[in-house]
């Protein structure tokens, strides 16, 4: 009987700490060299190729990305270097570089 209780405890422990791993963070990048509608959606197409990226929205505009990602699987500076990479250079809003 204690086994089955222990079991029991153990998969309550498992299911909360998978719902907890998603530890989603986001950020705002300052996006150089955007000149045209579809300059955003390569940005857009580089940064979610980023394991662990969840939600990509870059504003024409104002040159930004805001990046929503799981901070266990990738980080800020990979999302940015994403974007550098295919001639968007990325840095972190100061904003967020805390
Ligand atoms: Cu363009």
């Amino acid at each position: 009987m204690k086994l089955i209780y222990t079991a029991i405890i153990s998969l309550i422990i498992a299911a909360g700490s998978a719902m907890a791993s998603e530890d989603a963070q986001t950020v705002t990048f300052n996006i150089e060299n955007m000149s045209c509608a579809t300059c955003p959606i390569a940005v857009r197409k580089a940064m979610q190729r980023v394991d662990g990226v969840q939600e990509v929205s870059v504003d024409l505009e104002s040159n930004t990305a805001t990046v929503t990602y799981d901070a266990t699987a990738t980080t800020a500076a990979e999302i940015g270097t994403a974007a550098t990479d295919v001639g968007f250079p990325a840095t972190l809003s100061k904003s967020d570089s805390a």
